[in-house]
C-alpha cells in the first residue's frame, strides 16, 4: 500500500545515496522502515556486502542482519577493531528509522523500545541517516506521536514518573507489552519504557519561547532536563544535529508541507 510503497522507496533512496562502497562499519538501526535498507543492502555485490561489517541496535536489527546473510559485528567488538583504536568515530554511517522528524531534524525514537542501542550506535557514527516515510514529518515534535519514550531501571519506575510530572509531563505512564506480554514492556537491555506526554516541543531555534514551569520546552533541554532524572537510563530525543543544512533542509520541508 502507499505507506509500504513510501518505507521501501526511502529504504532504497538512502542505500543510494549514503552507502559508500568504501565504507567498512554500518550501523543498522529498529523498527519497519529499515528493513527495506537491509533489502536494498542486501541487493548489491557481494563483493561489496562482504567488506563492510553491520552494528545491530537489538534484537530485531540482529535477526534482519542475520536473515539477510550479511557480517555482523556487535558494538562491544568495535572497539577491538584495531585500525580504529586512535579515530574518533567508529561506525562510517548508521541508517534508522524515527517516529517524528521536526524541521530541525530532531527526532523522536523510541516506538520500538530500542533507542538505547539506537543511540549509541547512532552517537558513534559518523553519519546518522534516518529513514522515514511522509507521515513521520512534522513542524515540531510531539505533534502527533503520543510521548517522549525514556528507558528507565525497572528498580524507580514510579520515582521516575513523579520527577517526569515535576518538570511538566502530563500523565506519564509505563509501557504495557500487551497485548503481547502481560506487564510492562521489557527491553533488549532488561528495563522498561515509561511514554511521558508534554506539549508538543518547540524547536532548537525557538528556546527563547520556553516555559518548563508550563511543559513548554526545546528538544536539546527538554532531553537534558530529563536525564539528570535518576534512574533514566536513556531518552528518545535524538538532536545534535541542527547545523545550517538542517535548518535549510527543514524550511524547505516547511514550504513544501504547506
Ligand atoms: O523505535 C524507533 O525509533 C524505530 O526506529 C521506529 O520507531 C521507527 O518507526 P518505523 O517502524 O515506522 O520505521
Amino acid at each position: 500500500d502507499l505507506v509500504e510503497s513510501a518505507k521501501r522507496a526511502a529504504g532504497r533512496r538512502a542505500v543510494a545515496e549514503h552507502l559508500d562502497t568504501a565504507y567498512r562499519h554500518i550501523g543498522i538501526g529498529s523498527g519497519s522502515t529499515i528493513k527495506y535498507v537491509v533489502e536494498a543492502i542486501a541487493e548489491l555485490p557481494a563483493s561489496q556486502t562482504s567488506q563492510m561489517k553491520f552494528v545491530p541496535t537489538g534484537i530485531q536489527s540482529r535477526e534482519l542482519i542475520r536473515a539477510a546473510r550479511l557480517p555482523l559485528l556487535d558494538i562491544t567488538d568495535l572497539f577491538t577493531e584495531k585500525e580504529y583504536e586512535d579515530a574518533q568515530q567508529y561506525i562510517d554511517v548508521c541508517f534508522d528509522g524515527a517516529d517524528e522528524v521536526d524541521l530541525e531534524l530532531n527526532c523522536i525514537k523510541g516506538g520500538g523500545a530500542c533507542h538505547l542501542q539506537e543511540k549509541m550506535v547512532a552517537n558513534y557514527s559518523r553519519k546518522f541517516v534516518c529513514v522515514a516515510d511522509y507521515r513521520k514529518q512534522v513542524p515540531r515534535l510531539l505533534t502527533n506521536w503520543v510521548g517522549v519514550p525514556i528507558e528507565v531501571s525497572p528498580k524507580i519506575t514510579e520515582g521516575v514518573r513523579r520527577g517526569l510530572i515535576s518538570i511538566g509531563a502530563q500523565k506519564p505512564f509505563i509501557r504495557s507489552g500487551l497485548p503481547g506480554k502481560a506487564g510492562p514492556v521489557v527491553t533488549d537491555n532488561g528495563n522498561h519504557v515509561i511514554d511521558a506526554p508534554f506539549p508538543t516541543l518547540l524547536l532548537n531555534s525557538e528556546a527563547h519561547l520556553m516555559d518548563p514551569s508550563r511543559g513548554i520546552w526545546t528538544p536539546d533541554a527538554l532531553l537534558n532536563r530529563i536525564k539528570q532524572i535518576s534512574g533514566v537510563i536513556e531518552v528518545g530525543i535524538f538532536t545534535g544535529y541542527d547545523g545550517p543544512e538542517a535548518r535549510a533542509a527543514g524550511a524547505n520541508a516547511a514550504r513544501a508541507a504547506q
